[in-house]
C-alpha cells in the first residue's frame, strides 16, 4: 500500500492543553507519526512518498474561506498581540455559544480564535498551518491514487482531522483530512463514497460536513458521547437531515468495551456501507481504541488490529486510510501497521 507521508507534521508541536483546570502536556505529539513511519519501513508495507501539492481551492469544497484565511494568518496575529506570545501557543478561552453571534467576525483575535474553535485542548502553534496544509495534501494525494485505480492508500499525517468542521478546529484537529479525501473521490467521479470512522472519539466534524448529503455516507464507532469527548454529537438517533436523511449512522459504545463487542459494531457499520452501495471508502483510522490509550476507554489489543484490517478489506472497496488519533505512543506504530497489514493480507 502506498503511503503519503506528511514531512512537515512535526511543525505542529503543541506544548500544553487545558484539562480539568490545568495546562497539561499535549497528548497529540510528533512522536506518534514517527513511530508509525518506523513500523511501516520495518515491515516494508509499500512505498512511502511525499504528497503532491494541491491548490488551496481543493480545501474550499470542505472548509469556509473565512476559516482558512483565519488559520493561515492566526500565528502572525497571535504574535502581533505581544512579541512574548512567540514562546506560547494560542489557546481559545471564549466561545459564541447559544444566543451569541458567530456571523459577525470580531476584530479582536481572541474572539476570532474562539469563534473558529470548539475547545481549549487544541493549541495553535507557529507551524500548525504548514503542517495541517501538507496533511491535506497527503489526504488529497491518497484519494487521487485510489481514484486512479489503486486498491488502497494511506495518508500518514498529523495533526488529525475528524473533529474539525467546515469552519472550526478542536479535538487536536484543524483541517478535516478524511472529508477532503471523500470529497476528492466524489470529484473524481465516484458517485457514492462512504466514510468509516473508527477513532475512539466521534468524528463530529466529518459528520457535520456531510450531514445533509446523500452522496457521502458517514458511519462511526466510538465512545458514548454521554460520557466521552466530543460529548455534543455522536448519538445513535443522528441519521442525517434533508437530502442526507438515512446517510449517517452512529454506533456509540460504553467506555470499557472490548474487541468482541466492538467488532460486532464494525460488522454492522460495514453492512451499512455495503447497503449504501459505496464505490469507495475512506477510513478515519484512529488507534485510540487501544487498551493502553491514555485519553480513551476501549480495550482493543494490538493483535486485534490485524482483524480490523481484514474486516475492512472484506468490504471489497477502493480504500483511503487517513491517520487520526491514538496516544499510546509506543504502541501506535504497531497498531496502525497491523491494520494496514491485515488489510493487505485479506485484500483481493
Ligand atoms: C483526534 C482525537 O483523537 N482527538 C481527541 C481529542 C480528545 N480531547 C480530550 C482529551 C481529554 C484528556 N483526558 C486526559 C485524561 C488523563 N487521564
Ligand atoms: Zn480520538
Amino acid at each position: 500500500m502506498i503511503t503519503f507521508y506528511n514531512h512537515l507534521h512535526s511543525q505542529h508541536h503543541g506544548k500544553l492543553e487545558m484539562y480539568r483546570g490545568q495546562l497539561v502536556p499535549c497528548f497529540e505529539v510528533p512522536a506518534r507519526v514517527d513511530h508509525v513511519l518506523v513500523e511501516l519501513k520495518k515491515r516494508k508495507l509499500g512505498a512511502i512518498v511525499p504528497p503532491e501539492s494541491f491548490d488551496d481551492s481543493a480545501l474550499l469544497g470542505i472548509h469556509s474561506q473565512r476559516y482558512l484565511d483565519f488559520l493561515a494568518g492566526a500565528w502572525d496575529e497571535w504574535v502581533a498581540l505581544d512579541p512574548a506570545n512567540a514562546r506560547r501557543d494560542a489557546l481559545p478561552s471564549v466561545w459564541p455559544v447559544r444566543t451569541l453571534r458567530s456571523d459577525v467576525l470580531p476584530a479582536n483575535f481572541a474572539a476570532r480564535l474562539g469563534l473558529f474553535s470548539m475547545d481549549a485542548g487544541t493549541p495553535l502553534t507557529e507551524g500548525t498551518w504548514d503542517a495541517a496544509r501538507a496533511g491535506a495534501d497527503c489526504a488529497l494525494s491518497a484519494a487521487q491514487a485510489v481514484g486512479s485505480g489503486q486498491r488502497a492508500a494511506f495518508a500518514l499525517t498529523r495533526p488529525p482531522g475528524h473533529h474539525a468542521g467546515a469552519d472550526f478546529f478542536g479535538g487536536y484537529c484543524f483541517l478535516n483530512n478524511a472529508a477532503l479525501a471523500a470529497q476528492a473521490l466524489r470529484e473524481q467521479g465516484l458517485a457514492r463514497v462512504a466514510i468509516l470512522d473508527i477513532d475512539y472519539h466521534h468524528g463530529n466534524g466529518t459528520q457535520s460536513i456531510f450531514y445533509e448529503r446523500a452522496d457521502v455516507f458517514f458511519t462511526s464507532i466510538h465512545g458514548d458521547p454521554l460520557t466521552e469527548y466530543p460529548f455534543y454529537l455522536g448519538y445513535a438517533d443522528e441519521l442525517g437531515a434533508g437530502a442526507g436523511l438515512g446517510f449517517n449512522r452512529n454506533w456509540p459504545l460504553p467506555r470499557g468495551t472490548a474487541f468482541e463487542v466492538w467488532r460486532a459494531a464494525l460488522q454492522q457499520a460495514l453492512q451499512g456501507i455495503t447497503e449504501f452501495g459505496a464505490q469507495a471508502l475512506v477510513v478515519s483510522l484512529g488507534l485510540d481504541t487501544f487498551d493502553g490509550d491514555p485519553v480513551a476507554g476501549f480495550h482493543l489489543q494490538s493483535d486485534d488490529y490485524l482483524s480490523v484490517g481484514a474486516d475492512i478489506a472484506a468490504a471489497g472497496l477502493p480504500t483511503v486510510f487517513v491517520f487520526e488519533g491514538g496516544y499510546a505512543v509506543a504502541e501506535v506504530g504497531i497498531n496502525a501497521a497491523n491494520v494496514l497489514q491485515g488489510f493487505m493480507a485479506a485484500a483481493l
